[in-house]
């Protein structure tokens, strides 16, 4: 075992992640076995899934349920949600899921891993705090520590490490801010670990133990954003300018009110720019866009969206043709490399 200061953190998630998983394997055998425990997670789908948690009573159902058509529990009770309850919501033409949770930590304190490993699957985060709380920042600090106490990086501004694995090409650093490491420092911690081929990429002032995390897959970046709520309540503003001040600039907030619906419209246009996609509409020669956009990685080139309709058809393309924001004129012609925008029409030769 290699020698450093980071790994007792990491033997220590070893022991409690195995424990999740034998509780998980049990749940999942009494499930098989006549009863009717959901699983753990919640089946994708949409564009992307958007997992809402924080504290009891802060309003996480009712927000699900005002922006979607699930059937969820409402109450002055806290601790009312006990499953997690999926519903979907329209953000342009693109189709977002809500995923409704009970409360990240549980009355005695500790945190609830099912609705950490929900966070853990999403693909972005919305944690919900209550205005009418005694203290919402201490609400958002609690929330905020327990998911990345448990792996889970909301922010990439305080450093960050993803390692994609390859299979050959050696180590490549990408440096998307200051690491307080060297690559020499670097190349041995992987070496140690025989990571021999990989794609690293470094964010923000990200430390060794940043590095050895991404090794383990310990940690894992979801785009996370605050939804204060209980807006109608007096002072509602000022509390949560207040609390957001703790907020790294990647994590955007917005101030609504489940009551009355007031803000409630940032939340699709805040998580579709969080999912980091884009919306193309393909069309064959002669015929009109499809009426259902196709959704891809943001940096998607014309041959990914070719893959992404037929791996034969990206690499049978010559070219393409672009309509929208992407192109320099109407009908542009494009290579396989080209990035088209959001929205931007394509067809394919
Ligand atoms: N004034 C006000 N009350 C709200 C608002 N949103 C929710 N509430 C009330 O807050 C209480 C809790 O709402 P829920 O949506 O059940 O909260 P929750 O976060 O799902 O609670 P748990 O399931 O216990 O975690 C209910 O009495 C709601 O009517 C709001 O925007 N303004
Ligand atoms: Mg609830």
């Amino acid at each position: 075992m290699p020698k450093h200061k980071g790994t007792e953190k990491l033997r220590l998630w070893a022991t409690r992640r195995l424990a999740e998983l034998r509780e998980e394997s049990e749940r999942e055998r009494q499930r098989r076995s006549g009863g009717s425990r959901p699983g753990m997670f919640v089946e994708k789908a949409g564009a992307g899934q958007v997992v809402l948690l924080g504290p009891p009573n802060s309003g996480k159902s009712s927000i699900v349920a005002r922006l979607t058509n699930a059937k969820v529990t409402v109450s002055p009770i806290p601790y009312t949600t006990q499953l997690p309850v999926p519903g979907m919501m329209t953000y342009l033409d693109v189709k977002l899921q809500l995923v409704d949770t009970p409360p990240l930590l549980n009355p005695d304190g500790s945190v609830n891993s099912r609705v950490v490993a929900l966070a853990r699957n999403a693909d972005v985060i919305a944690v919900v705090i209550g205005l009418d709380s005694p203290e919402p920042t201490k609400d958002l600090t609690a929330s905020l520590e327990a998911i990345e106490d448990r792996g889970i990086a909301y922010s990439l501004e305080k450093g960050f490490v993803k390692v994609e694995r390859r299979t050959q090409g050696g180590l490549t650093f990408i440096y998307r801010g200051t690491p307080k490491f060297t690559e020499e420092e670097a190349r041995r911690l992987l070496n140690s670990y025989r990571v021999y081929n990989a794609v690293v990429e470094v964010y923000g002032p990200a430390t060794l133990d940043d590095l050895e995390e991404a090794i383990f897959s310990f940690k894992v970046y979801k785009p996370t954003f605050v939804i204060f709520n209980k807006a109608d309540l007096p002072a509602s503003e000022s509390r949560a300018r207040e609390a957001a001040r703790l907020l790294p600039r990647d994590v955007p907030w917005i101030l609504a009110s489940a009551e009355t619906g007031v803000g409630l419209s940032s939340v699709g246009p805040v998580a579709y720019r969080l999912l980091n996609v884009k919306r193309i509409y393909t069309k064959k020669p002669g015929q009109p866009p499809s009426p259902e956009p196709l959704i891809v990685k943001a940096d998607a080139t014309v041959r990914e969206i070719a893959e992404k309709i037929s791996p034969s058809l990206a690499t049978s393309m010559r070219y393409a043709r672009i309509w929208g924001k992407g192109a320099k004129y109407e009908g542009q012609r494009v290579g396989p490399d080209y990035v088209p925008q959001d929205g931007d029409i394509i067809e394919i030769r």
